[in-house]
């Protein structure tokens, strides 16, 4: 039972109350997440979020928890100068009984911070209105990391989203084939070969001075975002361990990769994938909204292909996890990298098809 077994950690935190309750969290591809609840003398309940890092992907779990707190206390002083309460808008990390960041215990790294309570990390848009939202919550993100020293932060995964870097690594176990599962995917392989060039054009750019280095978040799915239950606004950007230093494309692109499509990020029918353009729009305005001041003109014009680089690498992960033999990405059933692969794929397709008038969209927004 969930409770036992992590009791022993749960006890390590300085959580308030009495431990009572522990539910899993599922949503996540890579973290273990529970939320523990937790009973004060008055009977009121408060909750919190316990995470085991997975360090088979975040291999410096110290230096990844120095750059969360240290984002998430930029953010909470930023919010306190504008006069903003932020109980609900930043997380804050909650110390072990030796006033550590992180309980360490058979190998494994655990963490934990406050729950926003009355919000919802939607994996799918339910009301158009909360993807504007997700836009301002990530526009506002990135804009309180302003000012923030990139030099403060540590890589947690270096090269992230590095797509020459990425695509190397994808030849070479297509090469090695491990699983032996190189054959049965030679139509995605092809595909992606066609496209290796334009991959790297976001590489391309920072390198030749034409798009900034900025503080980003780079995972900005949907369900980073949580959205309040009530007002349906953006309260609080979670999943932060990849914050690092990156292009403005990519928070951008991957938000709308993930939210603006018509199905599942691994829906098996393809034939319902597609690009909702009515929310690309939505987000795109909330997003600019809060960042337009901050970006350069160049960084706007290159938002489409922010969505249309982050889909295509996201083609690219999943499918060489899928030839490496799943060890990576938690999969939920037998072939699960397939099947994302190939709903990437059809995403990229249909992008590939809105794509000028992606960008014609934000022009006309440099020039309002
Ligand atoms: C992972 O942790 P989660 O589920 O929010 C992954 C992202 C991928 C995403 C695809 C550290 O995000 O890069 O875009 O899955 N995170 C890491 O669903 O690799
Ligand atoms: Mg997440």
């Amino acid at each position: 039972m969930i409770y036992n077994e992590i009791k022993h950690v749960v006890e390590n935190f300085r959580f308030e109350g009495e431990y009572i309750a522990a539910e899993e969290l599922t949503a996540g591809n890579i973290n273990t997440t529970y939320k523990i609840s937790c009973k004060r003398d008055d009977g009121s309940i408060i909750n919190y979020v316990l995470q085991r890092i997975n360090t088979n992907v975040f291999k410096d779990p110290e230096g990844l928890m120095n750059n969360v707190e240290a984002v998430t206390v930029h953010i909470a002083n930023t919010l306190k100068e504008k006069g903003i309460d932020s109980t609900r808008r930043v997380l804050r990390f909650i110390r072990t009984l030796d006033d550590k960041l992180l309980y360490v215990s058979d190998g494994y790294h655990w963490r934990a911070d406050n729950f926003i309570e009355e919000a919802t990390a939607h994996n799918s848009i339910t009301d158009p209105k909360h993807f504007y939202e997700a836009g301002r919550g990530f526009g506002q993100f990135q804009k309180y990391l302003f000012d923030f020293p990139a030099d403060k932060l540590v890589e947690t995964i270096p090269n992230f989203h590095n797509t020459k870097k990425r695509f190397e690594t994808f030849k070479k176990s297509v090469a090695a084939d491990p699983a032996g599962r190189v054959a049965s995917v030679k139509e995605e392989i092809d595909f992606l070969l066609e496209r290796e060039e334009k991959m790297g054009k976001i590489v391309d750019l920072i390198e030749a001075g034409e798009l900034p280095l900025r503080v980003t978040h780079n995972d900005t799915k949907l369900n980073n975002v949580m959205i309040d239950d009530v007002t349906g606004e953006a309260v609080c950007v979670i999943d932060l361990d990849t914050v690092m230093p990156g292009s403005v494309l990519y928070d951008y692109g991957d938000a709308i990769r993930f939210g603006a499509n018509t199905a599942a990020e691994d829906e098996d029918d393809t034939s319902l994938i597609g690009v909702n353009m009515e929310l690309f729009r939505l987000f795109t305005d909330g997003f600019v909204s809060e960042v337009k001041d901050v970006l350069t003109e160049n960084e706007i014009h290159y938002l489409p292909l922010g969505a249309w680089v982050m889909t295509a690498e996201l083609v690219l992960r999943f499918l060489t996890d899928y030839i490496d033999g799943d060890v990576y990405f938690k999969i939920k059933k037998p072939g699960h990298n397939l099947i994302r692969t190939r709903a990437q794929k059809k995403l990229l397709e249909e992008m590939e098809k809105h794509y000028d008038e992606m960008v014609a969209y934000v022009d006309s927004l440099i020039t309002k």
